[in-house]
């Protein structure tokens, strides 16, 4: 389809004479759209009677102040606020010619990011969260998710760790990124940390498809479920103790790609917020008597984190405690062994260790107790899961917040003959140079085998272990390129396989663009059902794409845009309709099928 001038950015730029305009044609594709969710915290927090606490209605005031964090300037250029319909919508300033250099190796286009604030009522201290505003936050994703390229969740660090856990699991087929950040000094001080997380959590969030709920902390990305808060007094204030950090932000932002989860699936994005309340954590100490853990294990109590020594170590010579662990678990309550140690994995070398999988513990791993507990949480609310389905999950990786078992795992990068061949011929022989040439070789492979559809060549890639998400030179990745060539089950294969329908090539087209332009009826079927959508944008622009097809008799695409989600009663540049333009050239053929999809969407809408 055609690459227009955009008529709505049109009409957000064209009444701006006095200033100078942006120009319109790059504009769209150059920016990106993050949602911030403005929970509380000490970010946004003042003194009250000498006491900090959330200053409601305070915060976009004064980011509007701030030039490091909106540029006034381009928001009144594009007209901004008239286009959103509110002050609540900011605009981070253009990156500088340096910043161009720092979205290493893997550079997106630095874009533009623009962000929305939605501040919730009442803002909280993150010590007054609980399940139903985990809810809350996971509802207002999902109502927003197709409107925004990531998200930011501005929160209290006190239990950042337990809501960046809860929402890895609630959110189900994550595409998109969830970014959870704050700050240890209020942004309203002079020496404060909040203004660097929140400029670092929309860059990532803005630029990359990193389809994982993160925390962005003191220079660092980490996995949400892998964090823990270590430190109250310090700036650096948490720690990923088993799993290196998704991302680092020093001169240049580094993603190690290597690390991301994907959710692997052609399943679309949901939240589960059924979540269990009859769980607790429970921890060992030396001398706890048998009543205190019966008392902890009564009924409704049903899902127990036990925070046991060393590699999950308990007394074995204390059978009263053993007896009630036995007693609890015999009677369905589900207990996960998970370590007092910051750092490590349950294991089963000791013989203290052995005796809680006698008694019916399921071992940990190397999961911190806020995500075991809210694992258990989220796997207990399953209504449709048995007791024995149900402990399986528990001990099953469901989104990269354990580690998986090292055996049988991939060839590694160095074992790969092929990249060996060619370092060798490079005279190459460091970890950081073979990546590079990994990062650099497999890309374009893959989309070469995407494009004659070759499966087996995608899976020796995989093998020597290159990601099938990473785009190429112009961002094209693997998806793009099978979607243009309709080569159906290679895009189940590749989505299969951590490829993202949310992947932008530097033109801003995603693979749904792609299959709608070469008519790929099955694969836009599969792309749409696995989540992927048009931009509020594309889809306003699509209006004079939709005439001219109308005017020429397509009807074929008509069709595959209808199919792709677009409105076929969108205007275009004239303001007229599809249906008018095919009414005023003749096109009768193209009207009884516009009037007939009519009727047929306002009879769902009746009907439903
Ligand atoms: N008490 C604060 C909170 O968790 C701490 C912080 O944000 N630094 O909301």
């Amino acid at each position: 389809f055609s690459r227009s001038i955009n008529p709505p950015r049109m009409k957000r730029l064209s009444s701006c004479n006095s200033i100078e305009c942006v120009d319109p044609v790059t504009s769209p594709s150059a920016e990106a759209r993050v949602l911030v969710i403005n929970t509380g915290g000490t970010i946004g927090m003042t003194l009250h009677d000498n006491v900090l606490a959330p200053k409601a209605n305070a915060f976009v005031k004064q980011m509007r102040k701030l030039p490091v964090v909106h540029d006034e300037l381009y928001a009144q250029q594009t007209r901004l606020y008239d286009y959103y319909g509110s002050e609540n919508t900011l605009v981070l300033p253009k990156p500088t010619p340096h910043s161009d250099r720092l979205f290493h190796g893997l550079s997106k286009d630095n874009k533009r990011i623009i962000y929305t604030i939605l501040e919730y009522k009442p803002l909280l201290d993150s010590s007054n969260m609980t399940t139903d505003d985990w809810g809350r936050i996971g509802k207002d994703i999902e109502k927003n998710y197709e409107n925004y390229d990531g998200f930011v969740i501005l929160h209290g660090t006190d239990t950042m760790a337990y809501t960046a856990s809860a929402l890895s699991f609630m959110c189900e087929h994550l595409g998109k990124p969830i970014i959870l950040t704050g700050s240890q000094v209020p942004i309203y001080e002079m020496r404060n940390d909040g203004r660097d997380n929140l400029l670092g959590a929309l860059l990532i969030a803005g630029q990359f498809v990193i389809p994982e709920v993160c925390l962005y902390f003191y220079n660092k990305l980490y996995r949400g479920n892998r964090v823990t808060k270590v430190d109250a007094g310090s700036f650096n204030a948490f720690s990923s103790p088993n799993l290196a950090p998704l991302a680092t932000a020093e001169v240049d932002i580094t993603i190690n790609w290597d690390t991301v989860w994907r959710a692997n699936t052609t399943a679309k994005f949901q939240v589960s917020t059924e979540l269990n309340r009859n769980v607790g954590l429970l921890r060992l100490f030396p001398g706890i008597t048998s009543a205190t853990v019966r008392a902890f294990l009564q009924p409704p109590m049903e899902g127990v984190v036990l925070e046991t020594y060393g590699s999950g170590n308990a007394p074995d010579n204390r059978l009263d405690l053993l007896e009630e662990l036995k007693k609890a678990t015999d009677s369905g309550v589900i207990i996960i062994n998970c370590t007092q140690c910051l750092r490590g994995t349950v294991s089963a070398s000791y013989a203290t260790g052995k005796v809680l999988m006698d008694a019916g513990l399921i071992a940990g791993g190397d999961m911190t107790p806020e995500a075991a507990l809210s694992k258990l949480s989220y796997v207990l609310a399953k209504k449709d899961l048995d007791l024995a389905a149900k402990k399986k999950m528990m001990a099953q990786n469901l989104r990269g917040e354990m580690s998986a078992d090292l055996a049988g795992a991939k060839l590694c990068l160095s074992d790969s003959r092929f990249i060996q061949v060619i370092a060798k011929s490079l005279s190459i022989s460091c970890k950081e140079e073979l990546e590079a040439i990994r990062d650099a070789l497999t890309p374009p492979l893959a989309c070469a085998a995407a494009k004659i559809g070759d499966k087996e060549a995608l899976e020796a890639i995989k093998e020597m272990g290159g990601n099938l998400f990473l785009g190429d030179y112009d961002g094209r990745t693997p998806l793009h390129i099978a979607a243009c060539e309709g080569h159906l089950e290679l895009v189940e294969y590749l989505l299969n396989h951590g490829a993202t329908v949310y992947a932008k090539d530097r033109y801003g087209d995603t693979p749904l663009c792609n299959a709608v332009r070469f008519r790929h009826k099955e694969v836009v079927k599969l792309l749409r059902k696995t989540g992927a959508h048009f931009s509020r944008d594309k889809l306003e622009e699509a209006g004079t794409e939709l005439c001219s097809l109308a005017a020429s008799g397509d009807l074929e695409g008509l069709k595959i845009w209808s199919l792709a989600g677009a409105d076929l009663n969108e205007t275009g540049y004239d303001g007229q309709t599809a249906i008018q333009v095919a009414q005023a050239v003749g096109q009768k053929e193209v009207v009884a099928f516009l009037v007939q999809l009519m009727s047929n969407r306002s009879k769902t809408v009746f009907d439903g």
